[in-house]
């Protein structure tokens, strides 16, 4: 007993002194977070599609298209020619969806055109809509050989309505493509992977000629705890009649408004506003939200959706979220698992929240938009969300390029439709260090600006890289720069002071010109580290180094004054570009994560919580 006290001792002293050599590490200190239950006392938490922590409709039939779908590989685009959309030519494989065929063993690497075929069985003769949650990247829909038509841009919902159909089975064809090029948003050789196929939750409904097509929620505070929902209902009308029917307005449960709107054909907006005195607001630390939902006429189409109350706005360089000052204490997130892809299946969403949650982090950025059930948890368990589209790292000829410039304004818009009632939404990002900007100011602001008028209730921001200044701050609505205070790139072996002194230099030289601006380090610390490797002197890829850096870079935007946070590079490791197997990246994959891809945590991880942990118990105590 003696003796192994006495080696316990030694172990203790041992790891102590490696920790205090490489600082930020320490003993893992997790403290598990639970997710909440997802239901509340006024909805059951369930959606049978899949798509959503909640039921969205209580009228509509759903059908869902979960499952295993025929699939052909199609590398040399034979299909277009042979029409696979009228002979289907047999089966090759079955692929799962929502799934990518690149976390298949047969189609790991595969980059091309592919075709997917199942039946949906109508029970009943009617009006059918098609809800496509995301395919990667390009797609054109038949429905027995008809085409519906096609959708560009992996990261956004379409949908297709298909009136009088008849009861009984009908075809559906997917034709996708996941090819990237320079004309593309993202552009080829992005540094995630273009994982392709149906990769999102995909499902049919069958609706009446009179539907809902959107509820959007602006909530707007008031003193004394009283809040404004100012609703806008959209109504589609796909009947040839003018139609006059009740709308209502329910409020977590309870119907609180009815009005009698009339509905010619096409989309009709109806704007209606919720009184609340008694309001609860929505904040990381306590997320409540609400239950919003429209009906027509009597339960004739209904939507449901989550909304919270609370408000951002920006006073000189701090940024108040309902009021109170904010920091971003947060990290960078793909969708990305070793076996799923792109295509995360719920269970593992969840895990992905709780593991941020345990991070003691308040905050997320995402390349662009994340699914929705990520969305949705992070509504529930209070994390804010910068939100982005894949424009990243474009050229200043991509930018004059006008196709460029209009897939970016329509992922923009497809992004806003799609989220904009979550209450963990922060802000819109146009994309991610463009190079050269000098060169392209004028496409920048066309951009910019249109995304400014789009929404003008959320900030909008534009991503820049190496915390240089730049003549775009001026006009975003945020400075958002992606730093770390010691090199990793170049010939760097172990942490530089040199390099850290200079790195915040730049920094310092952004806030005098811009001092009234708020600055986010929108990634920050972005070192590799394999996970598992070690090393006494802190080498570059050893998750030493890693720590050193993620640490004192975020340290660095909690304890500076006039900074507004900082979005770790990156949660998880992610696999890369297929071109990048051979070069830039460690077999591929982008090992920056403080997780792996796994999700094991690497020393950064636990060097992370503890630096959270401090700030915010620092900050309750002032
Ligand atoms: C940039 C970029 C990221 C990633 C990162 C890296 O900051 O925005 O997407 O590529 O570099 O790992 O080098």
């Amino acid at each position: 007993m003696k003796n192994f006290l006495s080696l316990l001792g030694i172990l203790i002293l041992f790891t102590d002194t490696v920790c205090s050599q490489i600082q930020p590490g320490g003993f893992p200190d997790f403290t598990p977070f639970q997710l909440s239950d997802a239901s509340m006392d006024f909805d059951d938490g369930i959606d049978p599609m899949q798509s959503r922590l909640f039921r969205t409709t209580s009228t509509r039939e759903q059908i869902s298209l979960s499952g295993f779908w025929e699939f052909i590989a199609d590398p040399n685009e034979k299909g277009d020619d042979e029409k696979y959309f009228e002979s289907w030519p047999g089966v090759e494989t079955l692929m799962w969806v929502p799934g990518t065929w690149n976390s298949t063993s047969r189609h790991w690497q595969y980059v091309g055109q592919a075709w997917y075929r199942r039946t949906v069985e109508m029970p009943k003769s009617g009006n059918l809509r098609l809800h496509f949650g995301g395919i990667f990247y390009y797609c054109e829909i038949w429905v027995d050989g008809k085409k519906l038509g096609s959708h560009e841009g992996g990261y956004t919902p379409f949908e297709f309505i298909i009136q009088n159909l008849e009861k009984g089975d009908h075809q559906i064809i997917v034709k996708v493509s996941n090819k990237l090029s320079s004309e593309t948003v993202p552009k080829a050789d992005t540094d995630w992977f273009p994982y392709g196929g149906i990769y999102r939750p995909v499902y049919a409904e069958i609706i009446s000629d009179v539907i809902i097509q959107r509820i959007k929620a602006l909530p707007v505070l008031g003193k004394d705890k009283k809040a404004i929902i100012k609703t806008q209902v959209s109504i589609n009308n796909i009947s040839t009649q003018t139609i006059t029917k009740d709308l209502k307005l329910i409020l977590n449960g309870r119907i609180i408004k009815t009005v009698s709107v009339q509905c010619q054909y096409g989309v009709s907006k109806h704007d209606l506003e919720i009184v609340i005195n008694d309001s609860k607001l929505w904040s990381p630390e306590s997320p409540y939200l609400y239950s919003l939902g429209a009906e027509i006429g009597n339960k004739e189409d209904d939507q449901f959706t989550r909304i919270g109350l609370r408000s951002f706005r920006k006073d000189g360089y701090r940024l108040l979220l309902n009021e109170e000052p904010f920091k971003f204490m947060g990290v960078n997130h793909h969708d990305d698992h070793p076996d799923w892809g792109s295509a995360m299946p719920p269970e593992l969403i969840k895990k992905d929240i709780e593991i941020i949650k345990a991070l003691n982090a308040n905050g997320v950025r995402c390349h662009y938009p994340p699914s929705k059930l990520f969305l949705d948890f992070c509504d529930q368990s209070g994390l804010v969300i910068f939100n982005e589209i894949p424009a990243w790292q474009l050229t200043p000829s991509m930018m004059a390029n006008p196709v460029v410039k209009q897939k970016m304004k329509d992922q923009f818009a497809e992004m806003v439709v799609r989220d904009y009632n979550h209450p963990s939404i922060f802000c819109w990002s146009i994309g991610n260090e463009w190079r050269e900007m000098e060169k392209s100011y004028d496409d920048v602001t066309e951009v910019l600006e249109f995304a400014q008028s789009f929404d003008s209730t959320h900030f909008v921001t534009l991503v820049t890289g190496g915390a240089h200044p730049d003549k775009s701050f001026e006009f975003s609505d945020l400075i958002t720069t992606n730093w770390d205070e010691y090199s990793w790139y170049g010939d760097i072996t172990t942490p530089d002071s040199t390099i850290a002194k200079s790195r915040i230099e730049r920094l310092e030289t952004i806030h005098l010109t811009f001092p009234d601006h708020p600055i986010i380090l929108s990634e920050v610390g972005g070192a590799g580290a394999q996970a598992g490797w070690h090393n006494w002197g802190n080498v570059k890829w050893s998750e030493e180094f890693q720590a050193i850096n993620t640490t004192e870079s975020v340290k660095f935007s909690l304890y500076t004054e006039w900074m507004s946070g900082g979005l770790v590079w990156q949660f998880c490791d992610t696999r890369s570009a297929p071109t990048r197997i051979l070069t830039a990246r460690l077999r591929g994959w982008n090992v920056k994560g403080i997780v792996d891809n796994y999700r094991h945590p690497k020393m950064s991880y636990y060097g992370l919580q503890k630096l959270f942990k401090n700030y915010r118990e620092q900050k309750s105590r002032q």
